[in-house]
């Protein structure tokens, strides 16, 4: 194979220098649905503060920017389901014994189910037509989906990632990357929950142990990488 030179990009982040290359580097911005974010959706159904989830999405959007300006594959994800439920485990279905539950028509239509308003992704995240949505029916990303084989296609051995909620769909996707041999960075302000002591303990879990499940950074450490000429195989 020839030898060509690439920009690499070294990001100051916890809990040592993440380097990537654009190339061969993904985001995956996950479910920034109006279900988990505005009034009126399944998170707010549950009782859950939206407001502190609608505070990322101008963060998110920037993190978009930077990669779409990078020229690096954008991958948005949403939980969703078909009409029939026919892929939505009984489990799921009835777990905590809602009032409100996935299928049930809502201000915003039927919840989590495909297609539906309230499944649909806040305005000021909408996906380019060049880039992937990955419908997918549990928490994590590569679980009954074709992220794996996309991105194998694609040679991405880097993942950026941003979306909601941290601690449920965001790190599970994380986990289920890291496993896959993805070399995996969460950016932290373009991620939040409902619950803000579990964002702050996901944080700390993906960087312990010399980042057992991968790295972490604000935006600011991505918006200011340093660019480092590197060889490519
Ligand atoms: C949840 C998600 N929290 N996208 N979904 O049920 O994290």
């Amino acid at each position: 194979m020839s030898k060509s030179t690439s920009n690499n990009y070294a990001v100051t982040a916890e809990p040592y220098v993440f380097n990537f290359s654009p190339e061969h580097t993904a985001v995956i911005m996950i479910d920034m649905q109006r279900d988990f974010i505005l009034p009126g959706g399944f998170g707010a159904s549950l009782g859950n503060d939206v407001d502190r989830l609608a505070a990322t999405v101008p963060v998110a959007r920037q993190l978009l920017d930077w990669c779409r300006a990078h020229g690096m594959l954008v991958v948005h994800t949403k939980e969703a389901h078909k009409g029939d439920l026919s892929d939505c485990p009984l489990s799921k279905l009835n777990r905590g014994n809602p009032t409100v539950r996935i299928g049930d028509q809502s201000p915003m239509g039927r919840i989590l189910i495909d297609g539906e308003e309230g499944s649909d992704f806040v305005a000021e995240l909408t996906p380019l037509p060049n880039e992937v949505v990955i419908v997918k029916p549990g928490k994590g990303a590569f679980y009954a989906t074709e992220l794996g084989s996309l991105l194998q296609q694609a040679n991405i051995t880097h993942l950026l990632f941003g979306g909601v909620t941290t601690e449920v769909c965001v790190q599970t996707t994380m986990r289920e990357a890291n496993d896959r041999g993805y070399e995996c960075l969460l950016v932290e302000d373009a991620t939040e929950s409902y619950f803000p002591e579990f964002k702050q303990s996901t944080i700390d879990m993906i960087r312990a142990q010399g980042g057992i499940v991968g790295w972490t950074a604000p935006l600011s450490a991505i918006l200011s990488a340093t660019k480092v000429a590197s060889d490519d195989q």
